[in-house]
């Protein structure tokens, strides 16, 4: 394969990448480049990010990050999004407007954390931010807590590099851990719940908040 030196790679965005007129198709070559090229970008991320974590241990003796997980978003869901926010089912919409099909999720000790690790995000070189969402400090009004990043990380491949997408969401382990089961009782729409379940939620969340900056206290 002809290779070029870095000096000549293109820069390009994911949307200039490849023609991407056409419908999506889940099981065609386009959607499987597409996934590889989203599925590098969260490699990448996830490589600077442990860095970030093991820098923290190593050098200050300090725990940042107590862990990483990271998800492609699978084909039904992406598909799911699409119709019910009304998008034409090409390739073109997909990945203008779904921004989360390379998720990274960081999970921190302690609230103060949330905000360090943001900081150093922005700090890496290369890395576009595309949009910022703080839960932390305005939580939404079902009590979900977190810190959202919408970024664009650069994919070197060999003719090209190339932009892509990521969502970053950052937050304690407490706020995950209301999250994640909150998710399951009632964030997808197959799962009915009740008003009283709903606020019930809310004064868990809340009561996750009191405990997030109690502990923070403790740890000063
Ligand atoms: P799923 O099924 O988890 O993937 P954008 O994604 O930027 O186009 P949006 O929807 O305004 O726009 O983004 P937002 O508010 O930042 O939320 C993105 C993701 O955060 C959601 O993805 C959820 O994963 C999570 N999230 C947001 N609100 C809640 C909440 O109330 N409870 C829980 N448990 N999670 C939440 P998806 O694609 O909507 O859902």
């Amino acid at each position: 394969m002809k290779r070029h030196k870095k000096g000549d790679m293109q820069l390009v965005k994911i949307e200039n990448f490849l023609e991407y007129k056409e419908p999506i198709t889940v099981k065609d070559k386009t959607f499987e480049k597409l996934m590889f090229i989203y599925s590098i970008a969260i490699r990448e991320l996830e490589t600077k990010i442990g860095i970030l974590q093991d820098e923290s241990k190593i050098f200050y003796d300090y725990d940042l990050i107590d862990h990483v997980s990271s998800r492609i978003k699978k084909p039904e869901s992406i598909m799911n999004k699409m119709e019910k926010r009304g998008y034409p089912f090409t390739y073109q919409e997909m990945i203008e407007n779904i921004n989360d099909i390379a998720g990274i999720r960081i999970i921190c000790p302690l609230k103060k954390d949330v905000f360090s690790v943001k900081d150093l995000i922005k700090k890496i070189p290369g890395i576009h931010i595309l949009k910022e969402k703080d839960y932390v400090t305005n939580p939404k009004e079902s009590g979900y807590s977190s810190y959202h990043m919408i970024l664009e990380v650069p994919v070197t491949l060999s003719q090209n590099m190339i932009y892509v997408k990521v969502e970053l969401q950052i937050r304690t382990l407490a706020m995950d851990f209301w999250a994640n089961l909150e998710h399951k009782i009632k964030y997808k729409p197959e799962g009915t719940v009740n008003k009283k379940v709903s606020k019930e939620l809310v004064s868990y969340a809340k009561a996750i908040h009191k405990l997030d900056n109690k502990m923070m206290l403790l740890n000063n």
